[in-house]
């Protein structure tokens, strides 16, 4: 078997981070994880992630970085948003786990990020399941690195299609405008995952729900657990009928690329100023502003397939 890919997680973890990030450690040698502020209280995320990567058996092997706690800009509000009402008070579903053996590490996930894509030019790929802040930072700090990474996967953005913390945005890139702008325009081969893959594609319904559970394994519970209030949220606000796996599809298709069986190279960006649009992503998928195509967009996943992956993953974690 060749050796695994190479990856460093981007992450607040909560609710799907959790999925993601177990679903990296299987399929990647994870070098490292970095927290960006994001969907819960920021000290509580770094918590989740340690838990994570401790019930997947990995702890103390991975090391845990925090890097910025909020945006770059975030239009003057002293915190940006969180949705605690989303994935519970502590992100995991109102589950209270116990504390994690391991601690995060004392260096800062943006001078982490940097010096390990040096040290490893062309080996380090990305996967960025979180508002995009430490990335773009870690590119105003060090310009330097966009050439020596790989990829990018970015769970973010939409494609012309629904947000879900706003009608126009996806979460995100809402939480983070500028720091999307400055990551999508840096010149690191790009890959999307917008918020509608995951609601055509990811949702797992109460018969998913139950074969999961079948499974009887350590993963299958965690899961379980992690899910429980975004299920409610979800059938009430989205009037989606089950959980969504945004972060874990990005991590399946960046371990699996034959998953994504539509994809495009677009011209994207994002807004930053507009009333009701602040974080919306234009896709041009007609090419009408003619200007670069500088990221591949996902636009059909085989469903299948990603439940098998998701499934391998919480099977084998007892
Ligand atoms: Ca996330």
């Amino acid at each position: 078997m060749s050796e695994k890919k190479r990856v460093i997680i981007d992450t607040d973890t909560a609710g799907d981070d959790t999925i993601a990030i177990l679903t990296a450690l299987h399929y990647f040698q994870v070098e490292g994880i970095m927290m960006t502020g994001g969907n819960v209280q920021f000290n509580q995320q770094v918590e989740n992630a340690l838990y994570t990567v401790q019930v997947a058996g990995h702890g103390g092997k991975v090391p845990v970085y925090k890097g910025c706690e909020g945006p770059i800009m975030g239009l003057g509000q002293k915190e940006h948003r969180t949705v605690e009402d989303v994935h519970g008070k502590d992100g995991m579903g109102d589950s209270f786990f116990e504390k994690a053996i391991q601690s995060p590490e004392a260096g800062h996930a943006v001078d982490f990020l940097i010096e390990r894509v040096h040290q490893n030019p062309g080996e380090i790929h990305l996967l960025a399941i979180a508002p995009l802040t430490n990335i773009a930072m870690a590119l105003k700090k060090d310009p330097t690195i966009a050439s020596k990474i790989p990829h990018l996967y970015i769970m973010g953005g939409t494609n012309n299609a629904l947000g879900n913390i706003t009608p126009s945005a996806e979460y995100n890139f809402y939480v983070d405008p500028e720091a999307a702008k400055i990551v999508l325009h840096s010149g690191i081969p790009i890959t999307m995952v917008g918020w509608e893959m995951c609601t055509q594609y990811s949702i797992m319904d109460d018969q998913d729900h139950a074969e999961i559970e079948a499974l009887g394994t350590k993963g299958a519970q965690f899961f379980k657990d992690v899910n429980k209030v975004v299920m409610r949220f979800n059938k009430t606000v989205h009037r989606l009928n089950g959980t969504t796996h945004p972060d874990t599809l990005l991590a399946a298709v960046a371990a699996d690329e034959s998953i994504m069986t539509k994809s495009n190279l677009y011209h994207v960006d994002v807004e930053t100023v507009g009333e009701l649009t602040r974080g919306y992503s234009l896709v041009d998928i007609n090419n009408r502003l003619e200007r670069t195509r500088n990221v591949r967009v996902c636009e059909a996943i085989d469903r299948d397939a990603f439940k098998e992956m998701l499934l391998d993953v919480l099977q084998t974690i007892n």
